[in-house]
């Protein structure tokens, strides 16, 4: 089989890239390894960036959003010294959040996909991308019935996440990978439990992190640190909820609601960047080009922004012959990446004490309770905060 564009990846990269290749007449096929079912319930993000939003408007494919996402403009910090709230949406940029979960958005670009005519493969592998350094590239696949099949394309983009095909197929000594093990461990989970808050809620406690951000108004989802190589089973329902209000001071501030627990996954926090984002024929965006925590939700919003950067320079060159966005695609989306590593790392740095007990981690303590201090009480240090928490 041939085509113009093949993209790996059903997520967000791959389905706005496919939509927006789409809209444009450029033939495309998305090559997905899940089956449709799967990708329509897997739980991931849930908080859209304002720039996100705009991108998806631009596209026509802000109609779901729209009609059930909500907005949220509001996080609420609880420590030591007290507990203080921040509306960024009246702050930095005055941009909010649109809360709407990703496999909701997913749901949308794969039907609007679909529906214009677009092909997704289900249930179908890539294995390897071939002779990127040709204009022939080709991606060799698993089908569904476990038959070896081909796909021969001008460009391939690799939007199949951090464990992808797109990324073992770089060639050796061609990309730097820049790593960072930011050493904190989280148990995410989604409770069957309306929001308890009507705000992000960020604890900062001795006895680690705990987060809590609304999804819909049935399902919320938390966040606990917990020791490295802690297995997702090990507590039970009620010690995750003790230890939550523990950490959210609940008697202070009235305890959570509670829950069944229907999901749960344990996270190390790491981040990763690969540079560069383009090999010959290939071209890397999202998950497959950098792994962003999930601290300060940036993952899913940088998908977005990079897929219509991609797509905007396929369609100059595809279309107008113009390669100068091609050839600009990678500098210009590591900047908007590395950005956000920034932030995401500043986060990380406030919200989490330094692992081990030795002297400089009362040092980093200290520093991280000054850090708090001056984001309650510095208007300046509130619009920094507020123009890199919700802007990608
Ligand atoms: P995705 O991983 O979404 O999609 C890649 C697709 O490629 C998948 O459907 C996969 O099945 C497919 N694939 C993989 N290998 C393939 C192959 N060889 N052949 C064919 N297909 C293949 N981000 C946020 O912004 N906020 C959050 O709150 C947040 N929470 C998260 C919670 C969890 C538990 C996880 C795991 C991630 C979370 N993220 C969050 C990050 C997440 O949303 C990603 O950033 C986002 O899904 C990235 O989108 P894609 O790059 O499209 O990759």
């Amino acid at each position: 089989s041939a085509t113009d564009v093949v993209i790996l990846g059903a997520g967000p990269a791959g389905l706005v890239l496919g939509n927006l290749l789409q809209n444009s007449g450029i033939d495309c096929v998305v090559l997905e390894r899940a089956e449709r079912a799967h990708i329509q319930t897997r739980a991931r993000a849930g908080f859209l960036a304002a720039n996100t939003v705009r991108i998806l408007e631009r596209h026509g494919l802000a109609e779901g959003l729209h009609r059930s996402g909500r907005v949220h403009s509001t996080c609420e910090f609880r420590t030591a010294d007290g507990r203080f709230r921040l509306d960024y949406g009246g702050l930095g940029r005055g941009e909010r959040h649109t809360v709407y979960p990703q496999q909701q958005l997913v749901t949308d670009l794969l039907t609007r996909f679909l529906a214009s005519g677009g092909r997704v493969d289900f249930a179908t592998e890539a294995v390897a991308v071939l002779d990127t350094d040709t204009d022939r590239p080709s991606v060799t696949v698993r089908e569904a019935d476990g038959h070896p099949g081909r796909w021969a394309a001008r460009y391939v983009a690799g939007c199949d996440g951090r464990h992808g095909a797109a990324r073992r197929s770089l060639p050796a000594g061609s990309v730097r990978r820049h790593h960072c093990d930011h050493g904190v461990t989280w148990l995410g989970l989604l409770a069957e439990a309306p929001p308890s808050l009507d705000a992000v809620g960020y604890a900062v406690h001795e006895r680690g992190f705990a987060g809590h951000m609304a999804r819909t108004s049935e399902i919320t989802r938390y966040y606990v640190q917990c020791e490295r190589g802690t297995p997702a089973d090990a507590w039970s329902e009620e010690r995750i909820w003790d230890e939550l209000d523990l950490r959210m001071r609940g008697t202070e501030y009235g305890p959570l609601h509670r829950g069944r627990v229907v999901e749960r996954a344990v996270v190390d926090l790491e981040s990763d960047v690969l540079e560069p984002l383009r090999h010959g024929s290939l071209f890397l965006a999202g998950d497959a080009a950098g792994l962003v925590s999930p601290c300060a939700a940036k993952g899913a919003n940088l998908a977005v922004l990079e897929a219509e950067i991609l797509a905007g320079a396929l369609v100059d060159d595809l279309v107008h012959g113009d390669s100068e966005g091609l050839d600009a695609y990678s500098a210009r989306c590591l900047a908007y990446i590395w950005r956000a590593q920034e932030f995401s790392h500043w986060m990380i740095r406030l919200l989490h004490g330094p692992s081990g007990s030795d002297g400089t981690s009362s040092f980093h303590n200290s520093l991280r309770r000054s850090r708090l201090t001056s984001l309650r009480t510095s208007r300046s240090h509130q619009d920094w905060f507020a123009e890199h928490y919700v802007g990608v």
